[in-house]
């Protein structure tokens, strides 16, 4: 019974400290630039992480400015780089919305806009 506590004393200190120590993928830049304005609305979004992503587990939605979803469905992922090609909204403020696996298997999310107009 006390080899049974020690063992999962030993699980627990180990999961802490491993979730201490990673970085997870947090969002570093993304083009259009976060917040920013752009004239005429992009053919993709582009999102770069502070880490490697895990492809099968990471997708990005955007939304336009009536609030349809504008982007093309399926992400590009490389590396630490997320793609989704846009279908164009009209100017407004843009939705962008993402979650991520990382390679060290946690998920992140987050979400950001950005406007297109004159
Ligand atoms: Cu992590």
């Amino acid at each position: 019974m006390l080899r049974l506590i020690s063992g999962l004393m030993l699980l627990l200190l180990a999961s802490l400290s491993a979730s201490d120590a990673c970085a997870h993928a947090f969002l570093d830049h993304a083009e259009p630039r976060v917040g920013n304005k752009v004239g005429n609305p992009p053919r993709e979004v582009t999102l770069w992480f502070t880490q490697k992503l895990e492809a099968a587990f990471s997708s990005i939605t955007v939304t336009g400015p009536s609030g349809q979803r504008v982007d093309a469905g399926k992400a590009r992922i490389s590396g630490d780089q997320m793609s989704v090609s846009l279908k164009g909204g009209g100017t407004g403020t843009y939705h962008v919305n993402w979650r991520v696996l990382s390679v060290d298997t946690h998920t992140t999310d987050g979400s950001f806009t950005f406007q297109v107009g004159p």
